[in-house]
């Protein structure tokens, strides 16, 4: 064999070595992008997580390695935005109330009877109000809101059953709310005595009454399995709520246009699938508690309306709503 012969062979055995090594540093370089939520998986907005990914699989097949963490297992719920900031983690929802802690005037979503449905909302952060709410999350917070979650609208939900017409017949009922201020002022609105608890924590303590109720949407009082523990809906329907699918600006920025098209596309598709199963499942859930043996009682809804509303006006979150907004929110059909 001539000498150059056999170079020509070694250089190619060695190529060929490479080559082998080379892919397992190729699957290396696919984009991470870790998730991080509170919700339990049979809630749907834990299982639109897999939507995302496999729409981005198809979309862009190899590019991302998307890694889903449910149950509060890599952030606490609340600290998602600050992980984010550190760069710590890249895709999250964020609630209202999360944002309002760094864009006051994000407060007007946390309170009580503001959004009026499920449709409204959508319109309302899909419209110029989402756009320019939205911008200023992005520039105060670092995170770029992708596209909007149907929560569902909550209800409050008791460990034992009372008689609940108005807020006066909530009095002294510990109810929990999730651990920020905002909620703990929505919860107080309502007139109950307001309990500060994680999310995941809440199934123990409705379990050993630690707690006397919970408020959240029906969706999530079946994925969490809270009526097992719980005699009786209230249907106060208090927060039409949602949720942001929010990415940092630096996983964003990172991004080729291509990709930024793409993984803006995958958080809309993963939030329909959201938004179309959880309102139909809502819609026939009440059945569903009555089976479980739970009472399901509508209040004076519209003294709740007027009593929460009535606080809120008075209340120091009103100062720092934006002139007008109020009316442009009511005004959206
Ligand atoms: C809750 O803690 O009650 C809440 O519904 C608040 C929401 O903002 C959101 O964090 C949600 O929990 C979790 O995603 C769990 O469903």
């Amino acid at each position: 064999m001539k000498e150059n012969t056999i170079r020509r062979r070694t250089l190619l055995a060695g190529a060929a070595a490479l080559g082998s090594v080379a892919l397992p540093s190729l699957a290396q370089s696919k984009t991470v992008l870790r998730i991080s939520t509170p919700a339990v998986p049979d809630d749907w907005h834990a299982k639109m997580w897999t939507v995302f990914k496999d729409t981005l699989e198809k979309s862009a097949p190899g590019e991302f390695d998307v890694q889903i963490n449910l149950n509060a297992s890599l952030f606490k719920q609340g600290t998602e935005p600050a992980a984010m900031a550190r760069g710590n983690l890249e895709l999250t929802t964020v609630s209202a109330s999360d944002i309002a802690k760094l864009v006051p005037e994000f407060s007007i979503f946390t309170a009580g009877y503001v959004v009026r449905d499920p449709a409204q909302q959508q319109k309302i952060f899909n419209g110029p109000i989402g756009a320019e709410l939205f911008k200023t999350v992005a520039e105060k917070m670092d995170i770029t809101p992708l596209s909007t979650c149907y929560l569902g609208t909550r209800q409050v939900n008791l460990r034992e059953v009372r008689n609940v017409k108005t807020p006066a017949d909530l009095k002294g009922v510990k109810l929990r709310m999730p651990g920020s201020k905002d909620w703990l002022f929505l919860g107080e609105a309502l007139g109950a005595t307001a309990t500060p608890l994680a999310f995941g924590e809440v199934y123990l303590g409705l379990k050993t009454g630690t707690i006397d109720g919970q408020d959240n949407p029906l969706p999530t009082v079946r994925a969490a399995k809270f009526y097992e523990v719980t005699k009786q809906i209230v249907m106060t329907s208090h927060l039409v709520d949602g949720l942001f699918i929010a990415i940092s600006n630096k996983s964003m920025n990172a991004l080729n246009a291509a990709q930024k098209a793409k993984v803006l596309a995958a958080a809309q598709a993963a939030a329909a699938y959201n938004n179309e199963n959880r309102l139909k499942e809502e819609a026939q859930l009440v059945e569903f508690f009555k089976k479980e043996g739970l009472q399901v009682t509508v209040p004076n809804v519209d003294a709740f309306h007027k009593s929460v509303q009535a606080t809120y006006m008075a209340s120091d979150y009103a100062k720092v709503w934006p002139k007008g907004l109020l009316d442009r929110i009511n005004a959206t059909k």
